[in-house]
């Protein structure tokens, strides 16, 4: 690990495969922190467990707590869900991994309710058409209250009169706005004074923790949940998340300075996934992405919906790589396309046949672009048990190659197989 706080973020519409790269970097890292988001993101993880491969999937949790020396951490920046918490904690915990001591959650983070969660659905049944695609976990509600200043924090939790004050105006508020939805406003202040008990030995001023932590030399992971295309103002605005996922949302999501980080990797697919709804401009509705899809098992890991699969694009990854100044990248996934003939990258995006100068703010013009591709030759040969970069196979060789040279920055780490194992460092 370099020195300096190491950030994982996310380069294209989630699902990179982020979770297998902060399992493979969790051997070396003290504490592994989520800055943003909340149990929206699915992180599935493939890790040998006495022999045996065994997936674990995490949504609220950060993943690198599959490392048994590794700590996690909440940040200020999440939105939590507490019975998912627990759900998620109490479901690892029965599967052997022991997370005591060593899982703690920013007094700052906000809290998201049933409340939200039921506004969610109602928010997206009201867009009838045009609706976002959301997980429905309540986190567009719950980023809304933090924004407009009446959310609940973690803190309220443990001021159970201002707590119950703040939460019945807020609930009175989402009646006003939804008409009067069926929801128990006095029994979930009961259900809340008992969590926050259960919460107590979880709660820190997470500041002061990773200040500290990071004073005293420890090694920090940060975990970044869903990705750049999905961030609130670098996103495909509106079908976006309601969160900073970029790299900003590192520095406000747990409140350390951009000078103490030391080195972001952004994670990329080898070809282009994305669940919900807005346009992507690489999807392809025929068979090379019925094949992606299949091969991939391309599924939301939080909601099961199919993931819409397209070629790799690399407008979207200059767009990511100008906001995130990636230090380097992981390839994910490449296995996938093992078996294409030939293999497309989007390299430019004209209009009436100008080269537009960026990424496009306006989805108007972005669902209008003409998509420029270079096509390359597939390697047609499986590459699953390769580990060492110089085995694989040529024109393998020449499609990260390609993708190193456009993006300027190198492809460290290569992914063949879900497993933790089958991942190739690029010396
Ligand atoms: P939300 O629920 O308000 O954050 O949804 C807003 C948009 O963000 C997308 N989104 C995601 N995209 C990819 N992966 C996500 N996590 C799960 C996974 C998704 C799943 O790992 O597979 O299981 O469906 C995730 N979370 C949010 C969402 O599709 C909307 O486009
Ligand atoms: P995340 O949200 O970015 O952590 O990604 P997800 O876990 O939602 O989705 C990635 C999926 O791809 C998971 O099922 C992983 O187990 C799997 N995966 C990750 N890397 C690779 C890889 O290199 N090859 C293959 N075949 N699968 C991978
Ligand atoms: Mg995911």
């Amino acid at each position: 690990m370099s020195s300096g706080v190491t950030v994982v973020l996310g380069a294209q519409w989630g699902d990179e495969g982020k979770g297998k790269l902060v399992d493979v970097l969790a051997a070396d890292v003290d504490i592994c922190a989520r800055c943003a988001g909340g149990n929206n993101a699915g992180h599935t993880i493939v890790v040998p467990i006495n022999g045996v491969k065994k997936s674990f999937a995490f949504h609220l949790l950060p993943s690198g707590l599959v490392n048994p020396t590794c700590t996690g951490l909440l940040g200020n920046g999440v939105v939590i869900h507490i019975p998912s918490f627990f759900a998620e904690l109490d479901a690892l915990e029965s599967e052997g991994l022991d997370c005591t001591g060593r899982l703690f959650v920013s007094d700052r983070a906000q809290i998201v309710f049933d409340f939200h969660q039921i506004v969610d659905g109602l928010k997206e049944a009201e867009l009838g058409g045009s609706s976002i695609g959301t997980t429905r976990k309540g986190i567009g509600p719950a980023y809304s209250g933090k924004a407009s200043r009446s959310g609940l924090r973690i803190h309220h939790l443990f001021e159970p009169e201002v707590f119950a004050e703040r939460f019945r105006k807020v609930v009175e508020g989402r009646f006003k706005r939804y008409g009067h939805f069926e929801y128990d406003t006095e029994g979930e202040i009961l259900r809340y004074k008992q969590l926050a008990e259960r919460l107590r030995p979880y709660v820190v001023d997470s500041v002061s923790y990773i200040h500290k932590a990071i004073s005293s030399g420890k090694r920090i992971l940060v975990e970044g949940a869903n990705a750049l295309l999905l961030d609130l103002d670098f996103g495909t605005y509106p079908f976006v998340t309601s969160s900073s996922t970029s790299i900003g949302g590192v520095c406000t999501g747990l409140g350390i300075p951009p000078k103490m980080i030391g080195k972001t990797i952004g994670v990329v697919k080898a070809y282009t996934t994305r669940v919900g709804a807005g346009p992507f401009p690489t999807e392809q509705l025929n068979d090379v992405g019925v094949h992606l899809q299949e091969v991939g098992r391309e599924y939301g890991t939080t909601t099961g919906r199919r993931r819409r699969c397209g070629w790799l694009d690399l407008v979207v990854m200059k767009h990511s790589s100008l906001i995130n100044g990636y230090d380097s990248f992981n390839l994910t996934k490449l296995d996938i396309l093992d078996q294409l003939p030939e293999i497309k990258i989007a390299v430019k995006y004209t209009i009436n046949g100008e080269e537009l100068p960026g990424f496009p703010a306006d989805l108007e013009v972005l669902a209008k672009v003409h998509v420029e591709y270079v096509t390359l030759p597939g390697w047609q040969s499986s590459i699953e048990d390769i580990r060492s970069y110089v085995d694989l196979p040529e024109n393998c060789k020449k499609y990260i190659n390609f993708i190193e040279k456009y993006l300027g920055a190198p492809i460290e780490w290569i992914g063949v197989g879900p497993g933790r194992d089958a991942m190739i460092k690029k010396e």
